[in-house]
This record gives structure tokens, C-alpha cells and sequence, in this order.
């Protein structure tokens, strides 16, 4: 496959580096990387050991200083010289993706175009770390604070955005003089070793240490588990499900490190009856087959005003027979494969699950077999009408399933049930009405992190802080002031007077020996 070549991957490799190092991955045990596009196995990754973690490690540790050292504005140039780089391999590392993750090419290709994005981005950031100053209640005293590098900060990132996730945490850790360490799902390794060596090139060229990037790619349990305990990591960055975020937060937690978490969300997208359909019923299918519902931000409840209820199903019902289910590196399909036969059966599950409760399947609801690869991850994208109350319909379920559910009465209405699941990432309204818009986008509106009106749920850009509320973690990634969550924050008072009064007014007198008599 000329994209592997292209990204001068081999056949076997190693899945740790220090950044501009690969370790020796002889007699280690090793990752079948499969696609679930053809269901081929294309590479073979020898997984990281404690010691080579400890190796890892080591090195983080004394590169941090030396990063730390470069000004901000020559850390973001790295990043600026990692941006033009990548935009190289854009074609082939798109691709990959696509073809290690089941994504359609266009997505595959818009995952890189995130990394360059948030790259661009944190050039202009890293001239802007900025702290406030604000006035003393006390004379000739000065009140502000500042900004300075945390240390080694662990990315552990999810297969459904194999590189983007690494980019908004890795470049934005990078700009603020952390070091980080880096482990990828294993359900993606590839990608994640592609990225690693488009990067080294970079820093081999810029004469920098080993340890600024590290990669480890290895066990949850050994690998990911130690991240989550070490001391020497004040901040752990985690993507995935709700119940390993949990577990995350417990761990991290214990020992007082910081983390942003990235969790779960059950996003719902409302259709008032004010509504413009043209923009709503594209919007709904993209966001719900999208990455085949793989995405942490894929429309998953779809709420809609009694009085245009039938036509929606009718639109929705026409749209999805027209969609195209096959190899996602080709144009004219619109949905790839899920990521691994498990998912396949999480899927089927949650069909069961949906009928047993009382709803009905409208459309889909069948794994496809009989398509002209081995691999047996297809499903169909499915719609089904359920009521809001079904347990099913208040988890994430990773997968192009969407909830139709009819809504009566005002906005009100619409945003109790947007607001009553557990989840909190994103929103959506589509409406043309004033009122409605505002009420939704209002504190008694929308509980989501993301709200966003007359576009889908999914498909976040990266200048806006991303992440959301309640289970989904409360973590903060990507653009706006996301980069404070990098950084140890310090606040300073500097008396330049000839006295020492006290804040609140407290008056605390010492009398010297000498002056006592
Ligand atoms: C995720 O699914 O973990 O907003 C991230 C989006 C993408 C990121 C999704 N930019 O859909």
C-alpha cells in the first residue's frame, strides 16, 4: 500500500520513542494492527515494557528543563515547522487513518487537517500566555499572575481521533514548555506511529533532545496504569468512555495530579417548528453517521416538534436509503465500517436493547455481510423512533444509531430532554426563531459544553474550547484559554514600599530587644 511506504512505515516496528529515538523492540510482545476496512492485518507493534516506560520517563524528565528554557515564541516555532510537515503528509496520513480506523477519506483527511489547524493556532498562542494584573488593596504593592510550564504531561488518546486529540493536547502541552508522553489507543497504533515519525524529522533538524514527544504504546494495565500513578506526571489528559474516565479521575485523583477529561456524550440535536429543513436534515445525517457514530460529539438523540414530527421521519427515512455503506477510502461512500468486531457487537446489542424497550426500527438496524472485503465490521446506519424514558437512550452507544423522539409544547420542553441525560458534551438547536434560539442558548437553556444553533453537533473547530459538562468530564482541550489547564498558574504580590502592611488590616507588631529599652 503506497500511503505506508509514503509515511515510511515497515511491516514490524516499534511502538516507543523518545521523540527522535526508537527503542530496540526485540523480544517484546506485539500489537496486530488489522483494518477494519478489508479486515487485513498491515503491521505488527511491539509493545512497551515497564522498563522501556521508565526509559521513557527519564528522558521526559530531563528534557523538561531544556524545553522549559526555550522562549515561548521558539517553542511555537517547532510547532510551526510541525505544521508545515504535516501538511507534506497530509495525503498519505489521512489516508491511513481512514484505512486503520474505518473513517470516510474526508474525515481521514479532516483529522489532519486539525492537527495543522490547532499547529497554526498555537504559533500566534504561544506570544500570548498571558496573566492578569490587577491592583493591591494595599499602597506600593503590585498584584499579578503568571504562567509557567507544568512538566510531563500524559495524552492518552481514544481510536476515534487517532491524531487530532494528540494534536490539540501535544502542540498546546508543547507551547506552554511541557514535555509529553504519549499513549495512543491500541486500537489505532499506526497512525499514532506515522505521526511520531513526521515529527521526528523535526526534531532531529532542530538539533533538540529525546524526551520532548515520547510515544508508548503498549497495555492498559501496565502502561496506562502507570501513567495514571506516577508522580512525576502533574497532569494526565484523557479521552475515552465515561467508565475509564472515572477510573482515571480516581487514580489521578489519589495523588492529587490535575487531568482534563474528555468523556462520553449523548448529544441531542432539536428541530423546532420554526426550522429551516433544508439546513436540518443534512446536518442530523451527517452528525449521526459521521465517523459511523463514532465520534464523542455524533448527534445521537434527535428531538423534534410534534407539528413538523412526520415530516422529519420522512425526510430522515429517504435520506438514509440513499446513503452509500462501504470502503470508506472510496469518495462515493458516505459510512465505513465500525472499528472491531466488538463494536459490531455493541451494536447489535443496543438494537435488541431499543426494540425490547418499545421502539421501533425505521431504518438499518442489520450488520452488512457480503460486501466484497473480509471484514466483518459493517452495520447499517439506523434510525429508530424510541421515547425518551428508555434506558438504552440515556447511554452512549458507539454507533450510527439515532433516536427519533417527538417533543410537544415550547422550547421548554425540548431542553428538559436535552438536559436529562447524563451526559454533557454537545448541543443543537435549528431554528429561525428569535426567542427560541436565545432560550436555548441561555442559563436555563442548554447544560452541553458545546451549543451550537443551525449546525450539527459534531464537527467542532479548533479556535473554540472543546470539551463538556457532568459525566462527559468538565475537561477543556483545544483553542480559547484551554492552554491555562498546561500551565502552573502563580499569583505574585510585589511590596516596592519601605513598609510592611498587612492584607485585611491586620496589624502585627514585633518589638526588637534593642528598641524596648
Ligand atoms: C472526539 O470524538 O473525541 O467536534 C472528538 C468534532 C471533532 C472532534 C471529536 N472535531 O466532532
Amino acid at each position: 500500500m503506497n500511503f505506508l511506504d509514503a509515511l515510511y512505515l515497515e511491516k514490524t516496528m516499534s511502538g516507543t520513542s523518545t521523540g527522535t529515538k526508537w527503542l530496540a523492540h526485540k523480544g517484546r510482545r506485539k500489537i496486530i494492527a488489522s483494518s477494519p476496512v478489508d479486515g487485513e492485518a498491515f503491521a505488527g507493534i511491539h509493545k512497551a515494557t515497564p522498563a522501556d516506560y521508565e526509559h521513557v520517563m527519564a528522558q521526559a524528565e530531563v528534557a523538561f528543563p531544556l524545553w522549559r528554557a526555550l522562549p515561548a515564541p521558539k517553542r511555537g516555532e517547532i510547532v510551526r515547522q510541525i505544521g508545515l510537515r504535516l501538511r507534506d503528509f497530509k495525503l498519505p496520513l489521512g489516508t491511513l487513518i481512514s484505512y486503520e480506523t474505518g473513517k470516510p477519506l474526508q474525515e481521514g483527511l479532516g483529522e489532519v487537517q486539525e492537527v495543522i489547524d490547532i499547529c497554526d493556532y498555537c504559533v500566534g498562542q504561544a506570544r500570548m500566555l498571558y496573566g492578569m494584573t490587577t491592583v493591591s488593596e494595599r499602597p506600593d504593592h503590585r498584584l499579578f499572575e503568571q504562567y509557567h510550564p507544568l512538566g510531563i504531561v500524559a495524552i492518552i488518546t481514544a481510536f476515534n481521533f487517532p491524531v487530532a486529540v494528540w494534536g490539540w493536547n501535544a502542540m498546546i502541552a508543547a507551547i506552554c514548555g511541557d514535555v509529553t508522553v504519549w499513549k495512543p489507543s491500541s486500537k489505532a497504533p499506526v497512525s499514532a506511529i506515522a505521526v511520531q515519525k513526521i515529527i521526528a524529522r523535526v526534531l532531529e533538524h532542530n538539533g533538540l533532545p529525546e524526551g520532548i514527544f515520547s510515544l508508548l504504546i503498549g497495555d492498559r494495565n501496565t502502561i496506562g496504569e502507570k501513567l495514571l500513578i506516577d508522580r512525576r506526571i502533574p497532569l494526565v489528559s484523557f479521552t475515552g468512555s465515561v467508565d475509564s474516565g472515572r477510573i482515571v479521575a480516581q487514580k489521578v485523583g489519589v495523588r492529587l495530579g490535575k487531568t482534563i477529561l474528555e468523556l462520553g456524550g449523548n448529544n441531542a440535536m432539536i428541530i423546532t417548528e420554526h426550522a429551516d429543513l433544508r439546513l436540518a436534515i443534512p446536518a442530523v445525517v451527517f452528525g449521526a453517521v459521521g465517523t459511523a457514530g463514532q465520534r464523542c460529539t455524533t448527534t445521537r438523540r434527535l428531538l423534534v416538534h410534534g407539528s413538523c414530527y412526520d415530516d422529519v421521519k420522512k425526510h430522515l427515512c429517504r435520506a438514509y436509503g440513499s446513503l452509500k455503506i462501504g470502503n470508506p477510502l472510496l469518495e462515493a461512500n458516505h459510512m465505513g465500517p465500525l472499528i472491531d468486531k466488538d463494536a459490531v457487537k455493541v451494536f447489535r446489542k443496543a438494537v435488541k436493547a431499543i426494540i425490547n424497550q418499545g421502539g421501533t426500527i425505521l431504518f438499518g438496524g442489520n450488520i452488512l455481510k457480503n460486501l466484497e472485503y473480509s471484514s466483518v465490521c459493517y452495520v447499517e446506519p439506523t434510525l429508530a423512533e424510541v421515547e425518551s424514558h428508555y434506558p438504552i437512550v440515556r447511554k452512549e452507544t458507539f454507533a450510527p444509531i439515532l433516536y427519533l423522539i417527538r417533543y410537544e409544547g415550547g422550547i421548554e420542553n425540548a431542553i428538559a430532554l436535552n438536559n436529562q441525560v447524563d451526559q454533557g458534551l454537545a448541543s443543537a438547536i435549528f431554528s429561525t426563531n428569535h426567542n427560541q434560539i436565545e432560550t436555548f442558548l441561555s442559563a436555563r437553556g442548554s447544560d452541553c459544553g458545546i451549543a451550537n444553533v443551525n449546525i450539527g453537533t459534531s464537527g467542532a473547530e479548533i479556535g473554540g474550547a472543546f470539551g463538556g459538562e457532568k459525566d462527559t468530564g468538565g475537561g477543556r482541550e483545544s483553542g480559547s484559554d484551554s492552554w491555562k489547564a498546561y500551565m502552573r498558574r502563580q499569583t505574585v504580590t510585589v511590596n516596592y514600599g519601605s513598609s510592611l502592611p498587612l492584607a485585611q488590616g491586620i496589624k502585627f507588631v514585633i518589638q526588637e530587644e534593642g528598641e524596648r529599652s
